[in-house]
Order: C-alpha cells, then structure tokens, then sequence
C-alpha cells in the first residue's frame, strides 16, 4: 500500500473528492492536476502553466491545468504512483526517480554521456528521447516533454568536493535511483537515497555530508543555507520528465490528446527560457549569501564512471541508446 504523509493527506483528499469525470467533462470541462515538488515561480512550473495556458486558449476553456506546487501532493515517487494510478493526472519529476521502474529512463541521467545542455536537448526532443519516453506507457505514464535541469553539481558541509578524493568516505544525498546510488560509489561517496522534501534536514543534522544539484534547486530548496561549498562537477545533465496519466489520457477523446501533447511540447522553449535566467539569478544570490563555489577536476570525476555503466547499461536496448547518444 501507498503510504501517504500525514501533511499532505488534507491536499489529496481534496484531489481525490473532485475525480475526472470526461462525462461531466464535456459539459464542465476537465481541470488536469499537476504536480511537482518545487515552489510556484520555478521554470519546470512556469512551462506547466504555458501548457495550461495553451490548452485553455485551444479548447476553449475545455481542458485546463491545476499546479499543485511545493511538494503539496507529496515527494516524487508518491506523485508518480498517484499519477499511475490516475488519481492525478500529471507529474513533472527529474528522470532519476523513474530509473528503478522505466531501465530506458537512466541513460538520461548517466554522469557525463551528455557533452553539454544542447546535445541534451537535441537528444531528448528526438527519436531518441521518444523512445526513452515510450518505456512508460507499459507503467502507466504518457511521457509528454522534457524539461531542463541544468547540471547537477556537489555541494557539502565540510568542505569542497573538487575531486574524488575529498567524496571518500562522505555520505552524500541522492535521488531513490539504484543508478545514482552506484554512481555515487564509482566516485568513492558513500549514497544515501531520500526523497527531496528531506535534504534540507539530512544537511543541517549532519545525516548527511552533503547533495548534488543544480543552482537553482540548491537555491530554492535552501540547501545553500547548511551546506556552502558548491563544486562545479557537472557530473549529470539529468532532466526532466513531464509525465500524464495513462488513465487520465485515455479518456480524452482522440482530438484533444494531440492537443495536449502538442501543447507540451511548445510549453518547452517557454520553461528553457525561464531556466537560463533562473541558473544566472541563482547562482548569484547562493553567492550572496555565503556559498563559495569553486571549480573541479571533472575529468577526475569522468575517469571513474565506467562501473556504471558496466553495471546498468547491459542490454541490448540500452547499450543501443547509449551508443546512438554518443554518435550524436
Ligand atoms: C531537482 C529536480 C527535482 C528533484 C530534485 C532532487 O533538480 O528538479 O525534480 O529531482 O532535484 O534532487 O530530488
């Protein structure tokens, strides 16, 4: 069984007294509920609401969006599995908590495959990225689009991780992956999987030595705060997923599907123009306040990752992306 937090049981039930209903739907129309862990303002929620936006212009009003911001409906793998379940209708999550569930999904997030935020893009606005997209659907998920998430970096306590060895033996926050936790090992860290909405604390007790992220979810999660030396590792381009229900999609008629995906996808450019300017503001203000960040030995970082690899890129499907990728 699904175990729901205590806080956020109020907001579920109010998700779940008002189900879709595309009967009443097409005389009401339909509000889709999305969730995401981060607060209104952030890109990923500003390409939410271009959607919605979109959808409200091109339907007349039928089809609207509902953003249910800030972790309100619960950390990333609660609002996938509600979001299988069709008890909401949409979630836009980071790759990595998909890995364990969707194998195609972690080649996303594999440190350093992607050169930079345009092969990112490239790939996964393709065949390439339609493909990874696809090993949801058996799991309940239409992948819509792809978001940004910059790169993702180390940040700690005690001080900078500018190379492997400052890692070893430090206790370092992922996301709940079995392919980031090994990464973390093929760096000499020592993983610890929770979900985002407890980072904060883990850092500030010392439950952990320290995160990875990038600049602004380091920023608006307020890690900055607890945890100052920010390392430029940009081990990981991982991003992100905007993911709908199966259930709730199928109960669209035929038309209005392709207008949701077609409005994802232009949602796109909107939430990446957002992005650019929020890594600049956020690096600035995490500097503002305290953080030092200092530059690092990528290519020491680079030379380790082969365990990875060897370790979950081993079928025939994935070693194919992984090769498709790189020829990119
Ligand atoms: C952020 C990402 C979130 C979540 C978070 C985390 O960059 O946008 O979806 O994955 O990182 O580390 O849990």
């Amino acid at each position: 069984m699904h175990r729901i937090k205590s806080t956020r049981r109020a907001a579920l039930a109010g998700v779940l007294a008002a189900p879709f209903v595309i009967g009443r739907a097409q005389a009401q129309g339909v509000t889709l509920r999305a969730a995401d862990v981060h607060p209104d303002g952030y890109p990923t929620i500003e390409g939410v609401k271009q959607m919605g936006r979109l959808l409200q212009e091109r339907t007349g009003g039928r089809i609207r969006i509902q953003v249910f911001h800030s972790r309100q409906l619960g950390d990333e793998k609660d609002t996938l599995e509600q979001t299988r379940l069709g008890v909401i209708d949409m979630t836009r999550v980071n790759t990595a908590p998909l890995n364990n569930l969707v194998p195609e999904t972690l080649v996303a997030g594999l440190p350093f495959l992607f050169r930079d935020t345009e092969h990112m893009q490239r790939t996964m606005d393709g065949p390439i990225g339609e493909e990874i997209g696809r090993g949801c659907l058996p799991h309940g998920l239409v992948a819509l689009c792809y978001y940004d998430a910059g790169a993702r970096c180390f940040y700690t306590r005690a001080r900078p991780a500018r190379a492997p060895e400052d890692l070893r033996g430090m206790k370092i926050r992922v996301q709940q992956s079995d392919m980031w936790v090994a990464m973390m090992r093929a760096f000499g860290a020592n993983a610890t999987p929770l979900p985002y909405g407890e980072v904060y604390s883990a850092l500030q007790t010392g439950v952990v030595d320290g995160a990875e992220n990038n600049f602004p979810s380091y920023l608006t999660a307020r890690h900055f705060e607890v945890a100052k030396h920010y390392a430029m590792t940009e081990h990981s381009l991982t991003p992100e997923i905007l993911a709908m229900s199966k259930r709730s999609f199928d109960r669209l008629p035929r038309a209005d599907q392709e207008i949701v995906r077609q409005a994802a996808r232009e949602s796109v450019p909107v939430m990446r123009e957002a992005w650019v300017k929020m890594e600049q503001d956020a690096r600035r203000q995490v500097e503002a306040g305290g953080t030092q960040v200092v530059a690092a030995d990528k290519e020491a970082f680079a030379k380790l990752v082969q365990p990875v690899y060897d370790q979950f890129v081993r079928d025939a499907k994935l070693r194919g992306l992984v090769e498709r990728i790189r020829a990119a």
